[in-house]
């Protein structure tokens, strides 16, 4: 067990309450709760991110479109062994190599099994959701979040509002998502009827992956969305239960 608290970076929201909402960083943050460790949370805004990344060293995890590299979060700062990690599945490999106990995110030998599964479900499921997600996402940030990511965004995918607006085409994307959901659905089902996690009863970073992408997605639309009333009803609830079993 570590002797000091390991720090997660995040990224804020106007109304803290409601919970953290990036499923990027809800995916580190189940990490460290599952394994147990003592952590906190610093809050940075959106554009404060690379200049703290390159304060700390942390590495970029990607390249914006002109090829200047794309600082992200979630990052951790582990001041018990002066580690610095980027980008979520980075940190849950760091975490298992690094704090083996009391159980693995990874366990031995499913290693390819879960970069396969994360691949698989990007593509089938989590790139299907994704068009609905940045109007959202900039309704809850604070102002200078806010700013930064609407200009950044609509340089990428024009106007956020005529993104998958309300109405048919979100409709019609939200049938490609949950056509996706179904596959990923069918593999659930191998693992047992009655099961709840990919592994059967035995949760692993593969269940927190969808667990995290699902409390993002509560957070980002809001719990009474009709998005969230959707989503959470597909194959008898998976998603939701997952996301109640798994998400803080
Ligand atoms: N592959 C990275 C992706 C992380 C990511 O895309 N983070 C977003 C927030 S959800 C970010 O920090 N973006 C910074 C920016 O847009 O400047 C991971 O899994 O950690």
């Amino acid at each position: 067990m570590p002797q000091e608290e390991i720090i997660l970076y995040d990224l804020p929201r106007r109304e803290m309450e409601k919970g953290p909402w990036s499923p990027n960083t809800l995916k580190a943050r189940f990490a460290l709760e599952f394994k147990g460790l003592p952590y906190k949370t610093v809050w940075i805004e959106y554009p404060d991110v690379a200049a703290h990344c390159q304060k700390i060293g942390a590495k970029p995890t990607g390249k914006w479109p002109d090829g200047t590299p794309l600082y992200t979060l979630p990052v951790i700062q582990d001041p018990n062994t002066d580690a610095v990690v980027s980008d979520s599945y980075a940190i849950a490999e760091y975490l298992d190599a690094h704090y083996a106990t009391p159980r693995s995110l990874i366990p031995a030998g499913t290693e390819g099994l879960h970069a396969a599964f994360f691949k698989a479900i990007t593509d089938n499921a989590f790139a299907k959701l994704f068009p609905i997600i940045p109007a959202a996402v900039a309704k809850l940030l604070n102002p200078p979040s806010a700013e930064y990511f609407v200009r950044t965004r609509e340089a990428q995918f024009g106007k956020l509002d005529e993104f998958c607006p309300p109405g048919p085409k979100r409709e019609q994307q939200l049938k490609e998502a949950k056509a996706g959901l179904d596959i990923v659905e069918g593999w659930y089902q191998k693992a047992g009827k009655d099961t709840l996690y990919l592994m059967g009863d035995t949760p692993s970073w593969a269940d927190l992956i969808v667990a995290a992408y699902m409390v993002g997605m509560k957070r980002m639309q809001g719990e009474h969305s009709d998005e969230w009333k959707q989503i959470s009803s597909w194959n008898s609830g998976r998603w939701a239960k997952l996301a109640e079993a798994l998400g803080s």
